[in-house]
C-alpha cells in the first residue's frame, strides 16, 4: 500500500488542468483535487479511490498503488525513497533567505481590533471575560513573586511578562484532559486550568503544603490533577517525554493530546531534534534565549520552518494576539486528535521581563526595545479593547478587578510565607518506589547527626515527622 504526500505535491494537478478541453471538466478536476487532497493529506490509501486519482492524474507524479493508474511520466522523475524531488541539470544552491518566511496568521490588528469577522472565535461574554481575568491575574502575580524574590523572601522565579496570550489562548483552545509538558514560562496554562494561586505560591516557597514537597526550585509546578507534567530545569527534557506520551495516547487511541511549549533557544537542544522527529508540539517565539536573540539563535526562518523537513504540519502564528493563538490551538488540536498526526505552532510573541531574577536583561537589549512592545503590542491591551468595544468591560470593572486581584495574591502569598517547611526527611523520600537500601542507610546517618547537633540547624523552621 502506498501512502500520499501532503498537499504540495499535488500542485501539478492544477497546471495539467489546463490541457483540458472543457472548463466543466475543469471544474470537476478542480473540485476532485480539493476533496483528493484533503484524502491525501489524511495519509488514506489512495488504493481506495483509483477511478478520482487516474481522473486526475493526466501528468501525475506519484507512484500509484494500482497498475492501470501508474504514471506514464514515472520515469522521467526521480524515484529515490522518501524523496518528492524532480531532476534538474542546474546547480542551484537553495537559499535560505530568499523566500519571504512563513506568515503570522493574525485575528486582531495591534489595537484589538478584529480584521475579519468570519475568524472572531465569537466566545461568550463570559469566557472572554475570564480570559482576561486570567491574564491579568497572571501579571499580578508575577508582578508580587518578582518584588518578593528582590526582597530575598523566596529564592527565585520567572515573570511571564508579555507572553500571556499565547498562554491564556491556547489553554483555553484544549479540553481538560489533554496533557501539558511545559517548559517553566508556562504558568497562565495552569493558571488557566485552576491552579489556585495558593498552590503557586506554596510552590514557589517550598513551604509544607507544596505538591512537590519543596524539592524543587521555584516556578517548577505540576500537577497531577490537572494532568500537568511538573517542569523539569534542563532544557527540551520535556519534549521526547511529550512525544512518548502522545505516542501512549495514540496507540491507546484515548482522544486527547498532548501539547508540549519551549522557548525558541529550547528548539536548539538535541533533545528537540529527536522529539520532532518523532512528535507534535508548541513553540512559544519570544524573541530571546537569555541573552541570545532570535535572529542569532536562527540562520533560518524560525522554529516553524524546520517542521516541514520533519513532516510536520507547522504554523506561525501572532502570539500576543489571543483570539489567533485560541483558533490555531483549536483547529491543531482537531487535526492532531482526528488524523493522529503532530502539529508545530510557532507562537511569536516578546519577553518583555528579563528572563529570570538570575538576569538583567538591559545587559543586551535596550529599554526602548522593551518598552516598545510593551506600549504598542502588549496581549492584554489588545483583549482589553476587544473587551471594551463589546461592553464586556469598562474603567469601574477594571478599577475594581485590579483591587480584586491583588487583594487574592497578597492574601495567598502571606499564608504561604507563614507556613513551615516540608519535614527534612521528605528529601529522601520519592526517589525510588521502594527505599534501597543505601539511601536508607543515608537517612539514618542525617537523623542521629542532626539530633546531636540539633542546635545549628534550622529543625523548627521545618514540619514535624507525621
Ligand atoms: C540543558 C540546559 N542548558 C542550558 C540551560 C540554561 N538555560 C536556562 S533557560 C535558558 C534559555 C532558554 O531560552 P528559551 O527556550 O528561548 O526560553 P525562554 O527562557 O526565552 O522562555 C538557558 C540557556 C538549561 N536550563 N538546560
Amino acid at each position: 500500500m502506498f501512502k500520499f504526500g501532503r498537499l504540495k505535491s499535488f500542485s501539478i494537478l492544477s497546471s495539467s488542468s489546463r490541457s483540458l478541453r472543457s472548463r466543466t471538466l475543469q471544474k470537476k478536476l478542480y473540485l476532485s483535487t480539493k476533496c483528493l487532497s484533503k484524502i491525501i493529506t489524511s495519509q488514506s490509501p489512495l488504493a481506495k479511490f483509483p477511478r478520482l486519482i487516474c481522473m486526475a492524474s493526466g501528468k501525475f507524479d506519484v507512484l500509484v498503488g494500482p497498475k492501470r493508474c501508474m504514471s506514464l511520466e514515472v520515469e522521467d522523475r526521480p524515484n529515490f525513497p522518501g524523496s518528492r524531488s524532480k531532476w534538474t541539470e542546474k546547480i542551484e544552491f537553495i537559499q535560505p533567505d530568499l523566500y519571504d518566511g512563513i506568515p503570522v496568521y493574525r485575528v486582531m490588528n495591534r489595537k484589538g481590533e478584529i480584521i475579519d469577522p468570519a475568524n472572531d472565535p465569537q466566545l461568550d461574554e463570559e469566557k472572554v471575560v475570564k480570559m482576561y481575568q486570567r491574564m491579568t491575574l497572571l501579571n499580578t502575580m508575577d508582578r508580587i513573586l518578582y518584588e518578593s524574590q528582590r526582597q530575598g523572601r523566596i529564592s527565585f522565579y520567572m515573570t511571564n511578562y508579555g507572553e500571556e496570550g499565547t498562554h491564556i489562548g491556547s489553554a483555553a483552545a484544549l479540553h481538560d484532559d489533554d496533557y501539558i509538558f511545559g517548559q517553566y514560562r508556562e504558568a497562565g496554562v495552569l493558571m488557566w486550568r485552576g491552579f489556585p494561586l495558593d498552590s503557586f505560591m506554596n510552590q514557589c516557597y517550598g513551604n509544607e503544603d507544596d505538591l512537590g514537597k519543596g524539592r524543587q526550585m521555584p516556578v517548577h509546578y505540576g500537577s497531577q490533577n490537572l494532568n500537568f507534567i511538573t517542569i523539569s530545569s534542563p532544557l527540551a527534557t520535556q519534549m521526547p517525554q511529550a512525544v512518548g506520551c502522545a505516542y501512549a495516547f495514540k496507540r491507546a487511541q484515548s482522544g486527547q493530546c498532548v501539547v508540549c511549549y519551549f522557548g525558541e533557544g529550547t528548539s536548539s537542544e538535541g533533545d528537540a531534534h529527536a522529539a520532532f522527529n518523532f512528535s507534535a508540539t508548541l513553540d512559544r517565539n519570544n524573541g530571546y534565549a537569555i541573552s541570545t536573540p532570535t535572529h542569532e539563535q536562527y540562520r533560518g526562518d524560525g522554529v516553524a520552518s524546520r517542521g516541514p523537513a520533519y513532516g510536520i504540519s507547522s504554523i506561525r502564528v501572532d502570539g500576543n494576539d489571543v483570539f489567533a493563538v485560541y483558533n490555531v490551538t483549536k483547529a491543531a488540536r482537531e487535526l492532531s486528535v482526528s488524523e493522529n498526526i503532530p502539529i508545530l505552532i510557532e507562537a511569536m510573541t516578546y519577553r518583555i521581563g528579563h528572563h529570570s531574577t538570575s538576569d538583567d536583561s538591559s545587559a543586551y537589549r535596550s529599554v526602548d526595545e522593551v518598552q516598545y512592545w510593551d506600549s504598542t503590542q502588549h496581549p492584554i491591551a489588545r483583549l482589553r479593547s476587544y473587551l471594551v468595544s463589546k461592553q464586556y468591560w469598562d474603567d469601574d470593572k477594571e478599577k475594581k478587578w485590579k483591587e480584586d486581584c491583588k487583594r487574592q495574591v497578597m492574601q495567598s502569598f502571606a499564608k504561604a510565607e507563614k507556613k513551615v517547611k516540608p519535614n527534612w526527611r521528605e528529601l529522601f523520600y520519592d526517589v525510588y518506589h521502594t527505599m534501597p537500601n543505601h539511601i536508607k542507610n543515608q537517612l539514618k546517618y542525617m537523623e542521629e547527626h542532626v539530633k546531636e547537633y540539633e542546635e545549628h540547624y534550622p529543625v523548627k523552621n521545618f514540619a514535624k515527622e507525621k
